[in-house]
């Protein structure tokens, strides 16, 4: 679904060429382009108007030709015009802008999700099977990418100029964006929020990588564990499984297949759990209580890294029926990244 009429093809070329814009390397690249040059055109369109306007009048209006001022009486239908073409132009803008704007925010279900910790100054990526990167992202052709980002310390903005994709990083919070890149190359990553004095030089590098060569650099990036893998580890030494321990005598909900289940509250509101819900009820369990349960569990505030909750979320995610997680290393392949639906019934805890 690209756009590629040939004269498209060519104005592109020629601004690529020239330095004014970068590559277009993602399957929305030319959808952005199309509303920006829109964008341009408009704004060309007004500045000439106005220009000659100014410019007419200023000849046609001059003292010579009429000492006398003339005094003008409105028009209803110039100044319904020129209120009614601006406004449907910047209506169309709006509508334009808002389904872009859907468009990149919103992941498609089938997407692969990859992590990125913003940090002064580095962007550090982290693959599902465990394989992790900095200031660099490795990413297939032809598959929807989700980026899961978040920051360690201040306000970051994770920007692919080739891909026309950028996204806050900030503490406390996860933020996504997504892409399909369509070029195998490398292209510029960059942090575009003044962070602090070496702002500068928090950028690095995207390989684009056909699925293969994608494959076969997961396979030599193996870091022998996987973020769930992990995020097992970090469940026990933390001591979490004292009390989620699946068990019925344990004190915390059986947390097996509560990913992407709604739980329900102590006060009776309801909530989907997804990554951002487990991150917070690590962080801040007493904000919201799961219904049946005392409210015993200890905040983990400050006692664990970004990188050591990603990997719970991972942990907690990948724990579909019973608390064993699955060995595979590379999780890129799309049986592994298929995960409940919200819909999926609700876990053991929530039954009173
Ligand atoms: C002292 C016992 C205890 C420990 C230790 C504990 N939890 Fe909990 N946890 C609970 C209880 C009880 C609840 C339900 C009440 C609530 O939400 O606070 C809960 C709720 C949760 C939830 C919300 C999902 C749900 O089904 O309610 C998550 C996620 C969670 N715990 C993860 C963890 C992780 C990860 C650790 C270790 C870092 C941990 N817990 C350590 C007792 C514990
Ligand atoms: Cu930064």
């Amino acid at each position: 679904m690209g756009i590629s009429p040939v004269l498209w093809q060519f104005l592109v070329k020629w601004l690529h060429n020239a330095a004014l814009f970068p590559s277009e390397a993602s399957t929305i690249s030319p959808w952005m382009d199309a509303f920006y040059l829109f964008l341009i055109a408009m704004t060309v369109v007004g500045l000439v108007l106005v220009g000659a306007l100014v410019f007419g009048f200023a000849i046609r209006y001059r003292k010579e030709r009429n000492p006398v001022a003339t005094q003008v009486e409105g028009s209803t239908l110039l100044e319904a015009t020129w209120t009614i073409i601006p406004l449907a132009i910047f209506l169309m803008a709006f509508v334009w802008g808002a389904l872009l704007y859907y468009r990149i925010y919103t992941p498609p279900p089938n997407s692969m999700n990859i992590y990125v910790v913003g940090k002064q100054w580095m962007w550090k990526s982290e693959h599902p099977g465990g394989q992790h990167e900095i200031n660099a992202l490795h990413v297939p052709t032809g598959t929807p990418v989700q980026l899961t980002i978040i920051s360690q310390d201040v306000f970051h903005s994770f920007s692919i100029p080739d891909f026309r994709v950028k996204r806050e990083a900030i503490p406390g919070r996860y933020t996504t964006v997504w892409f399909e890149a369509t070029q195998p190359g490398t292209y510029h990553l960059f942090c575009t929020q003044y962070c602090g004095t070496q702002h500068s030089g928090m950028i690095g590098e995207v390989t684009v990588l056909s699925p293969t060569d994608y494959q076969k650099w997961l396979q030599q990036s193996d870091s022998g564990m996987s973020l769930a893998q992990n995020g097992e580890r970090l469940f026990a030494s933390m001591g979490c499984n004292a009390c989620h321990s699946g068990t019925a005598a344990a004190r915390g909900p059986n947390l097996a297949g509560v990913y992407g289940s709604k739980l329900t509250l102590t006060d009776g509101s309801q909530v989907l759990v997804n990554d951002a819900y487990i991150r917070d009820a690590i962080l801040n369990p007493s904000q919201h209580v799961t219904a049946g349960f005392a409210p015993i569990m200890p905040t983990y505030k400050g006692q664990i890294s970004e990188e050591g909750l990603i990997d719970l979320v991972e942990f907690i995610k990948n724990l579909q029926t019973n608390y064993r997680v699955q060995q595979t290393q590379m999780t890129s392949d799309s049986d592994q990244a298929a995960q409940p639906t919200p819909t999926a019934g609700q876990s053991e805890a929530v039954k009173p």
